[in-house]
């Protein structure tokens, strides 16, 4: 399968400044470049997408350029954005930059990696007004849908210029580095094409380059994608476990399972096709869900954690508590909030206090009836007392009632 097929197969084509696009994506081994602004200190699986369409052209054989915007992150894109940002200092703008690169150097091991600090940092503003900006109409600025809404609620100068100095980026990489096409989400549809209007004025109308955007990621229930309860789901394990980041991926909704499976992961047609049969005739065994958070968590966290975070994942299913290590139990437990101890009470009064049962009395029930498990046994005697002895490594004691509702003790 060609490139161009393969993109489109995977619902990745949103955007192509030129119909041209397709046989040079297909037959050509071209020069690209994708960027992102050190906003924080580490990306989070928003951003993720937009590598692995990175990766894919890779594997096909075109040149990446990683642009981490250390300089546009000064400025703060503006694109579909509702308010205006809040200025990073350089510190931070620098410090998160190191993160990023980081974690884009996992991810596309092989591929050049540059800060656009390095040359917008020297911009004077003599060069940036005549030689820049002379080349923009600011009512074609004005028109562009990503700032179309705050033009009328308002703007500052700085972020309005952010295109410009885009622009300049993909007209640099082009000079500099023979970059001939920018990839992006659909909301840097206007920053790119500001790029191929600077690069048309500067080199000519029949300069040669393009512009590739694929679409948001989107969720069938309609909530944005990205997000788990406890916030951003980001790349860096300190940020988000990965126990959390393989259930961020594990708990994906049937409706969106087989898109996510062909956008973000690099298994063929035909094993996809193959997932897609036991999708549809096997759906309980969440297979599909189960290999998009393999591939996914292996990719970004390695096969040894990934063991964990299944290892985990298992033994909380089953109640086999007692197989984890007391690190294991703590990633585990990471988002749940933790009760301290230093007495030793009995079952029914920590029920009461951590808030499983809402009565003495509900207690007791839950208890006859073998609803509690205390460290992964269940416990059926009303008079039983939670003791540091039995805690796993004497400092945790893990309640279980029913299902799915845990609570962690801590002596
Ligand atoms: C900076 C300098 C360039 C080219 C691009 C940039 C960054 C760009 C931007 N991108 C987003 C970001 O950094 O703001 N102005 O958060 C996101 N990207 C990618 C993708 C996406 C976009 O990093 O759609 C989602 O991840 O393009 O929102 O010379």
């Amino acid at each position: 399968m060609k490139l161009y097929e393969d993109l489109k197969w995977r619902g990745l084509v949103y955007g192509m400044t030129d119909p041209e696009l397709e046989n040079v994506l297909n037959d050509t081994s071209t020069t690209f470049y994708l960027g992102a602004d050190p906003t924080a200190d580490s990306l989070h699986v928003g951003h993720l997408l937009a590598y692995m369409v990175a990766k894919r052209l890779m594997e096909y054989g075109h040149k990446p350029i990683l642009v981490i915007g250390g300089g546009t992150g000064l400025i703060g894109d503006p694109s579909f954005k509702s308010n205006e940002r809040q200025l990073l200092t350089i510190e931070t703008s620098l410090k998160n930059a190191e993160g990023i690169v980081k974690q884009v150097k996992h991810l596309l091991p092989n591929a050049l990696i540059v800060n656009n600090y390095e040359w917008i940092s020297s911009l004077n503003a003599i060069e940036f007004l005549r030689d820049i900006g002379k080349h923009f109409n600011v009512s074609y600025m004005m028109s562009k849908d990503s700032v179309k809404s705050r033009i009328d609620n308002g703007i500052s100068f700085t972020e309005f210029s952010y295109q410009i100095i885009q622009a300049w980026d993909f007209e640099h990489l082009f000079r500099t580095r023979g970059c001939s096409m920018q990839i992006g989400g659909q909301d840097q549809w206007g920053n790119i094409t500001s790029g191929l209007e600077l690069i048309r004025k500067i080199h000519g109308a029949e300069s040669k380059a393009y512009g590739f955007t694929f679409p948001l990621v989107t969720k069938s229930d309609g909530t944005k994608f990205g997000k788990s309860e406890a916030g951003s789901v980001w790349l860096d394990p300190n940020k988000t476990s990965v126990y959390e980041f393989y259930q961020f991926w594990i708990n994906t909704a049937d409706d969106d399972v087989m898109m996510r499976l062909k956008q973000f992961t690099f298994l063929s047609r035909k094993e996809i096709e193959e997932i897609e049969t036991s999708f549809q005739t096997e759906p309980h065994l969440r297979l599909a869900q189960k290999r998009l958070a393999e591939e996914l968590t292996i990719l970004v966290h390695g096969e040894a954690a990934y063991k964990e975070a299944i290892k985990i994942t298992e033994a909380l299913f089953s109640g086999e508590i007692k197989e984890l290590t007391l690190q294991e139990i703590e990633v585990a437990f990471k988002e749940f909030s933790h009760t301290s101890i230093d007495e030793e009470p009995l079952l029914v009064d920590l029920l009461l206090m951590i808030e499983l049962a809402g009565s003495k009395r509900q207690a007791r029930e839950f208890i006859q009836n073998g609803a509690i498990q205390v460290n992964g046994d269940k416990v059926t005697d009303t008079s039983f007392v939670i003791t540091k002895e039995q805690a796993i490594g004497k400092t945790y004691t893990i309640i279980r009632k029913g299902k799915k509702s845990y609570a962690l003790v801590k002596h």
